[in-house]
């Protein structure tokens, strides 16, 4: 993004996004940084890479990488394009690995990249499994499971589309899949209310084993059970992204703007934004990260171990704990 001096400049920070907030110094140990590892999956133009640079507050990707006019028509097999990015979350050090799609869903035929995205994930727990057996371990290893996967949906304002629930289906036992609605301001907030509870009588209907915000059994305090509960009601979440920012009354504010108005991308009455950026990097980045060691990677260690399908690793665990429970409809 240019300023007016036409130099590059960052995405301004939101002010919202770095308000300490309770039980967000959960992880302040981790000196070197704690890592954190997203996959962004969604089909062509639904703002991924807008998106990153959103919550990076940084242009980590920038215009002239993003896009290749000329040869965006041409349907390209997809990639797997890597982003480290060292952020500073309240206190705590975060080394944030993106992984993003591009070409995902651009042919015909996608069962390419159901097979590429499932296989990239897996050959990433068999790294650890390996590193697991070696007699002496390698001090330098660097674990590079996926802990979270945004996954985006098309603000069609029906429901979701085979590819949606096909991509969730088949990848929800592998990892923590965080479903949100891209460039969700081309729906108005009635048609977006609407949208989300067919999506999510979608997710229910079709048993799509999306990331679940805990409900509370095991849940230490009263406030966690309150805010998971919110978050559930809230899924899938509604992201807008953008690079502008403006000043006002003396802040930046990050804004998409339009002839009729403008869209404040942190502001939760326009978005659910800066709300899944707190989910993602603050109040839940632990639990993806121990929902991803201790449940999805451990069934697959069973399954893979034993030869068994997923459904008899699943029995012999007595299926995935809280994070698999099928969100419920809001
Ligand atoms: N209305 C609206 N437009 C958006 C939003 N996010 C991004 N865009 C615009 O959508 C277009 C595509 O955005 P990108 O971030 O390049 O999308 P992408 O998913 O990375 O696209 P590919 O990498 O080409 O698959 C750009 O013109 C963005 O400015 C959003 O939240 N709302
Ligand atoms: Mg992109």
């Amino acid at each position: 993004m240019k300023d007016g001096s036409g130099e590059d400049q960052n995405v301004a920070p939101s002010v919202y996004s770095h308000v300490s907030r309770p039980g967000s110094h959960r992880y302040k140990n981790a000196k070197k940084g704690l890592p954190f590892n997203v996959m962004l999956v969604g089909e062509s133009g639904l703002g991924r890479t807008t998106f990153l640079n959103t919550l990076c507050e940084r242009m980590v990707v920038s215009k002239a990488e993003k896009t290749n006019t000329e040869q965006a028509h041409i349907a390209e097999p997809m990639q797997f394009k890597h982003h480290t990015v060292e952020m500073e979350e309240d206190g705590m050090k975060i080394i944030l690995n993106i992984i993003d799609t591009p070409g995902f869903g651009d042919g015909i035929d996608n069962e390419n990249c159901f097979m590429q995205i499932q296989e990239y994930l897996e050959s990433q727990f068999d790294e650890v499994l390996a590193e697991e057996n070696r007699i002496k371990r390698n001090t330098k290893f660097k674990d590079s499971r996926v802990h979270a996967l945004v996954y985006f949906i098309t603000p069609t304002g029906h429901s979701l589309r085979e590819i949606d629930i096909e991509m969730m289906r088949r990848l929800g036992s592998r990892v923590n899949i965080i479903p949100v609605i891209g460039r969700s301001d081309s729906l108005t907030p009635r048609e977006l209310v609407l949208f989300k509870q067919r999506i999510m009588n979608d997710i229910a209907q079709y048993e799509i084993p999306v990331f679940s915000f805990p409900n509370g059994e095991d849940e230490e305090d009263e406030e966690t059970v309150e805010e998971n509960a919110e978050l559930r009601a809230m899924m899938p979440f509604a992201v807008v992204g953008c690079e502008e920012v403006v000043n006002e009354d003396g802040r930046p504010v990050r804004v998409r703007n339009y002839p009729w108005g403008m869209v404040q991308v942190d502001n939760d009455e326009h978005s659910d934004f800066d709300r899944l950026r707190y989910v993602l990097l603050n109040s839940h980045i632990g639990d993806l990260r121990d929902r991803t060691q201790n449940e999805i990677y451990e069934l697959y260690r069973t399954e893979k171990l034993s030869g068994a399908t997923v459904a008899d690793a699943m029995d012999d665990m007595g299926g995935l704990q809280h994070g698999a429970q099928m969100a419920s409809v809001a």
